[in-house]
């Protein structure tokens, strides 16, 4: 299989951690949706990243589908989000909530990476800023230890692992370790797996 994206996309690196934890073989090409625009439309036509070419040849995106796709081929008992029930709507919820506070990070870094200056719109700006700090203080909250819903890891570690350090490269989000002090303790834990440290967007 082949992963398109680079792991600075938050989204991407979420589907390398996943293929990485469910023991799936694949190649990345480490491209940018920016630079790399009618290269990605190859792959996506609405020429975002992630997608993902299968060995068939067939090609999904978007992450949360890429990532139903894998649980599926690795089954019930390797699946990162459980299959049914209460531990799965309880997993989902924290996947979906870490998932979201992503996209409001990713419309806060656009409006200071993408705009010129003097065309920010600050109160924008901050009203995402404001969205992720409730979120995220939310998710601190949610952290039973050592992992989000206890002994096992799940897709909502992943998720909010990467969430957390794509905020804390991103340094005018504002969140450091004192403000999401569970969190912070369950992204050290999770990078002393190779899973995440080789996908570590400083890494690549
Ligand atoms: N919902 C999508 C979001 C993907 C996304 O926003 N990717 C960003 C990179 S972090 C992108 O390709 N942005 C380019 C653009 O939207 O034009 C997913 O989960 O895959």
């Amino acid at each position: 299989m082949k992963l398109v994206g680079r792991y600075l996309s938050p989204f991407t690196r979420r589907v390398a951690i996943t293929l990485e934890l469910l023991d799936m073989p694949y190649e990345n090409e480490p491209i940018n949706a920016w630079q790399n625009l009618e290269d990605v439309r190859r792959a996506n036509p609405v020429g975002r990243i992630p997608a993902l070419v299968l060995d068939d040849g067939d090609v999904l995106f978007d992450s949360s589908a890429i990532i139903d796709h894998l649980d599926e081929m690795a089954g019930p008992d390797k699946a990162l989000t459980p299959r049914s029930g209460a531990e799965r709507r309880r997993v989902m919820r924290l996947t979906v909530a870490a998932l979201g506070i992503m996209e409001k990070a990713a419309a806060a870094r656009y409006e200071l990476v993408m705009r010129p200056a003097d065309t920010r719109h600050q109160p924008w700006l901050e009203h995402n800023l404001g969205q992720v700090h409730s979120g995220l203080a939310w998710l601190d909250r949610q952290v039973e230890g050592p992992w989000m819903t206890g002994e096992a890891l799940t897709q909502a570690d992943v998720t909010t692992v990467v969430l957390y350090d794509f905020l804390r490269l991103f340094e005018e989000s504002g969140v450091s370790a004192d403000t999401v002090p569970a969190i912070d303790a369950l992204a050290r834990l999770a990078g002393k797996m190779p899973a995440f440290s080789r996908t570590h967007p400083a890494a690549q």
